[in-house]
């Protein structure tokens, strides 16, 4: 470790060297990007021998191998600066400098390798096994464009595209010497020569897969894992067969962005190329260094776990075949067990249309190897299930990895795997009681259970520092490595001054909010209000469109009465969301919502109590200010739908009381605080699945039968809102009351009753405090540490760094 942060002074002087030695300048004209770059340099020069001994330390041990198509990381620098024990002296040096860290801070851009839950649960896996010692890196795509970036223009997203390696990645450290040729198309030919098989790829149009390394800087432990992020490039083995130009192109799209739309076959073939690219480079990559190792991939499994992040990595596992059988020269079954002892996989939804399947007819000429092997692994599955279940049983259809011109990940994924887990308990029962119902009867003891979780350090450590000061005096500083010690604050509940201090942090992160909001969009809050927010994907499941309705309901209700207008509390309805490009249903509900806060926004007789916002471009960065302001954390999906929710947790570590269905994590949230500690509405997820399985539900009897529906239905379409043709909301309309496969209609009057609860409930100052402290209190089986221990002690079986 180098000393350059060892006190200010020391930094003081390396620091300023470092800006002038790097720009030729004088330190007095840097920019703060320059300090940024300077700072990102020497704080990983300071680790590099940390992340160095770190991988000699674990050069013999078991490790773990994270694949996911996404790591929705954010900024790395305030993480690294704190995890690396730095940031006072830091903040101390920029202070006598006159420099405000924030700002510098604020200079990195958002790694945006993700959508949303399932990138930044992967992301705050990689803090916590870090904190915890325990060897596990991640293996990704150097996307050059991250998620996009979102703009409100005219009340409609606009996706502007997000480059965020324009600026220099400071963290990355690029390795060609472990690059890895991956081949695509081309054909197999086979050959059996003395006795053993020789499989020649002919004609394959090689991508060279380059690594970049990110470090992975562990709280205050000296431990150093790696992300790694594969960019596809030219590659050495392609011979030119005159279309180098389309090579070229075609290559560079690999690693060009996430989840390029699949909606044509280019795309899908382009989504089949990443996975490929860094399954197949990830693997590579391991098993090289193994055998050099060892001499031997015999013990693989007792060295290597490669954990699959939902179903978008699952090519590992013919890939792993392919490598034993094909170049080790290995049996079927001696390479099948190696190959299933090292494979775990995680499930993160249970929608049909997130559980992939990819037409055999691209698949096979994009993948002539794997495709064969994909096939005997079918045909050898199908065998054992006929055996079992006679050949024309439901199960053999159910379970096969190849049908009907398609290949099912995620029936490969738990063929070919020892581990199968869901994310939230509920989720778990409907995969084994539903959805996966004859693999878990057919592998009873692969199924598991790990409920999701968040890094603490992030998202309270870091974004709230009120919070923490509470914590510090009333249950000390453990808490911060061992997060069950929240619960001592339960205790404290009651006590009118500490109630006194969460109303004040509230306060201080509400203002932080409003001050962002109203720099960024001109809307001005009171930070007074109570702050009910939703922020996540924008989907029809998640419900947003109710929230929406309900605001349209409340302001009828304040217009209509001013007797209402007395007893409501002034509230904010805060919201925060990206649609797909294409998901033109929830695109709408965007421009509704929108729409919506014009109106009330604007209304001089009811503004002072109700405000809407839809903020711009919600990202990782936006949410650490958000989650800590939120007095109400809407959690408001149809029941069965939403596997966890991740937001639900950040929320509630920092005090928000939950709205919610008994949904996903929702379920345990409650069963940890108790019902008078969250406000729980709707059907449950058994009355969903029965009321879907009688198929009985009639939408537009809700629209006959309770005039506020029929009142809210109607605007839509009826010239309330006068700023957009009357037809403008016409789909949204017809979708309800035709369809409402997410049972908006039904939910409706319980949704209200419970924000009606909501708002009444905050005014009784001790009790709501109460209630806040209470979730705080209940949050420790939240973090990612508790995640992260429970899937080695059931998946992974590490033994720790240190
Ligand atoms: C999402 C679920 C969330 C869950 C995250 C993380 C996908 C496919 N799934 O409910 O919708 O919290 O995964 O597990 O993104």
């Amino acid at each position: 470790m180098s000393t350059v942060f060892k006190d200010a002074i020391t930094f003081k002087k390396a620091f300023i060297e470092q800006v002038e030695k790097t720009y030729a300048i004088d330190f007095k004209d840097s920019s703060s990007y320059q300090q940024y770059v300077a700072l990102g340099t020497l704080l990983k020069e300071h680790i590099a021998d940390d992340w160095k001994e770190t991988k000699k330390i674990e050069s013999d041990k078991r490790q773990v191998y994270y694949f996911s198509m996404e790591f929705l990381m954010g900024r790395m620098i305030t993480n690294n600066l704190m995890n690396a024990g730095v940031y006072d002296v830091v903040k101390q040096a920029f202070n006598e400098l006159n420099l405000d860290i924030n700002e510098i801070e604020h200079k990195e851009t958002d790694a945006g390798l993700g959508n949303g839950g399932l990138g930044r649960l992967a992301a705050c896996f990689m803090d916590s096994v870090a904190a915890l010692a325990l060897p596990v890196h991640g293996n990704c795509i150097r996307y050059r464009y991250g998620f996009f970036k979102q703009k409100i223009e005219n009340g409609y997203q606009v996706e502007y595209p997000d480059r965020w390696l324009k600026d220099i990645h400071v963290w990355e450290v690029r390795r060609d010497e472990e690059a890895i040729d991956v081949p695509f198309y081309g054909h197999i030919e086979l050959s059996v020569i003395d006795g053993k098989l020789n499989v020649f790829h002919r004609n394959a149009e090689y991508v060279k897969a380059v690594p970049y390394d990110v470090p992975i800087v562990g709280y205050n432990n000296q431990v150093i894992n790696t992300l790694r992020l594969w960019s596809a490039e030219p590659s050495d083995l392609y011979q030119n067969q005159g279309g180098t130009f389309d090579y070229h192109k075609k290559l560079r799209q690999i690693s060009e962005m996430l989840y390029p739309n699949d909606d044509t076959d280019e795309g899908k073939i382009l989504r089949l190329k990443q996975q490929y690219l860094f399954s197949s480079a990830g693997v590579n990559a391991v098993l090289k260094k193994h055998k050099k190792q060892f001499g031997t991939l015999d013990n693989l499994a007792e060295k290597a776990v490669f954990h699959i992040n939902d179903t978008h990595p699952t090519l590992i596992i013919p890939e792993l075949m392919r490598i034993l059988v094909d170049e080790e020269g290995m049996e079927w079954d001696h390479a099948w067990d190696i190959t299933r002892r090292c494979v775990a996989y995680t499930n993160h939804t249970i929608l049909a249309e997130a559980l992939e399947k990819w037409p055999i007819r691209l698949f096979q000429p994009l993948l002539p190897r794997i495709y064969t092997i994909t096939e005997e692994i079918n045909r050898r599955f199908e065998i054992e299930l006929k055996q079992r279940f006679g050949d024309y049983a439901k199960e053999v259809e159910s379970m096969q990895i190849l049908k009907n011109g398609m290949v099912h990940m995620a029936n490969l994924a738990i063929v070919g795997s020892f581990s199968v887990n869901g994310v939230a308990q509920l989720h778990t029962d409907i995969l084994k009681e539903i959805e996966m119902r004859d693999f878990a009867d057919y592998y009873p003891n692969k199924f598991n259970n790990k409920t999701n979780g968040i890094t603490h350090r992030r998202w309270v450590l870091q974004s709230n520092p009120e919070i923490v000061e509470i914590l510090k005096d009333t249950v000390g500083n453990e808490w911060i490595k061992d997060t069950s010690k929240l619960e001592g604050l339960a205790k404290f509940a009651n006590d009118p001054v500490i109630q006194k201090r969460y109303e004040a942090m509230k306060l201080a992160r509400k203002q932080a909010l409003t001050d962002k909001i109203f720099k960024e969009q001109g809307v001005k809050l009171n930070p007074h209000a109570i702050f009910d927010i939703q922020v996540k994907r924008l989907h029809e499941y998640k419900r947003q469109l109710m929230n929406a309705l309900h605001i349209m309901h409340l302001y009828n209700e304040l217009k209509s009465n001013p007797e209402i207008r007395k007893q409501f509390y002034p509230q904010n309805f805060i919201f925060g969301a990206k649609a797909a490009p294409t998901y033109w249903f929830a695109k709408k509900v965007i421009k509704l919502i929108n729409t919506i806060a014009e109106k009330v926004n604007n209304d001089p007789e009811t503004n002072e109590l109700l405000k809407v916002v839809f903020v711009e471009d919600y990202n990782v960065t936006y949410a650490e200010t958000i989650m800590p302001a939120a007095d109400l954390s809407e959690q408001i999906s149809t029941a069965s739908k939403e596997a966890s929710g991740t937001g639900n947790m950040k929320f509630m570590m920092n005090g928000a009381i939950t709205i919610g269905t008994l949904d996903g994590a929702n379920v345990e949230i409650a069963e940890l605080v108790g019902e008078d500690n969250i406000i729980i509405f709707g059907l449950t997820a058994k009355e969903v699945t029965d009321l879907y399985q009688k198929g009985s539900y009639q939408p537009y009897e809700m629209y006959e039968k309770d005039p506020r529906i029929k009142r809210v239905l109607d605007q839509l379409t009826n010239g309330f809102f006068t700023n957009v043709p009357r037809n403008e909301f016409e789909e949204i309309r017809r979708n309800l009351l035709d369809r409402d496969v997410y049972l908006v209609l039904k939910d409706f009057d319980s949704y209200v009753a419970a924000q009606a609860k909501a708002n009444k409930l905050y005014q009784n100052r001790p009790t709501w405090l109460k209630m806040s402290i209470m979730n705080t209190a209940k949050s420790g089986f939240f973090s990612t540490d508790r995640t992260m221990e429970e899937y080695n002690k059931d998946i992974w079986h590490l033994t720790k760094i240190k």
